[in-house]
């Protein structure tokens, strides 16, 4: 069956958001505890104000085999520290499952992590760039720009989101901003 809309037609340029009715998954600081590496500035942010860091309206088709999901994520500009405002960062539940993302606008970096030899990459995503996620690699994303951070990502249906184990283990590395550029960093020799 097709489906009821074109995406195109239905991206709002000027939110970065798909129109309509459909469902947005809001996080804001308070949602990111155990995330940033510097809790001291984070608590002391979060005592001052809980701002909105992203927004994700995923389009959810049916759940069949061979079916796609994607979501559209704005990521607001912002740190906490010397990190950047990031996503909480996932596995896929769904080991096997990989994902795309298409940047559109602002500026950003992801973070990615093999799950089972621990190694770390920094790919950036902006507009006309796209980060190929290989499945079993935990993936987390930052805004390094002074802009909403817009991008798509594209996922099997049935990938599922497994936060648990990120936020048992977190990412290994962190990034931060030094001399005005994204700098990751190993957690433990940190800050
Ligand atoms: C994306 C993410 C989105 C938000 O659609 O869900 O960037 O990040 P968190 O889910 O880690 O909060 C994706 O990777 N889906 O699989
Ligand atoms: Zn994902």
């Amino acid at each position: 069956m097709l489906p009821e809309f074109s995406l195109t037609e239905w991206y709002d340029i000027s939110t970065g958001r798909l129109r309509g009715n459909r469902p947005v998954v809001e996080r804001r600081l308070v949602d990111l505890q155990g995330c940033f590496a510097d809790e001291g500035e984070y608590a002391a942010l979060l005592s001052r104000e809980n701002p909105l860091l992203y927004t994700v309206t995923a389009v959810d088709h049916s759940e069949g085999v061979g079916d796609l999901h994607y979501g559209l994520g704005v990521l607001h500009p912002g740190k906490v520290g010397s990190e950047y405002f990031m996503t909480k960062g996932h596995l896929h539940s769904w080991r096997e499952a990989a994902e795309v993302y298409i940047g559109l606008s602002g500026r950003g970096v992801m973070l990615l992590e093999d799950e089972a030899a621990g190694e770390s990459r920094l790919e950036p995503l902006e507009a006309n760039s796209i980060v190929y996620v290989p499945g079993r690699t935990a993936h987390r994303t930052m805004n390094v720009g002074d802009k909403p951070l817009v991008y798509l990502g594209v996922y099997p249906a049935r990938a599922g989101h497994d936060y648990g184990a990120i936020a048992k283990s977190n990412f290994r590395m962190i990034v931060v901003e030094q001399d005005g550029r994204p700098v990751m960093m190993a957690r433990d020799n940190s800050l």
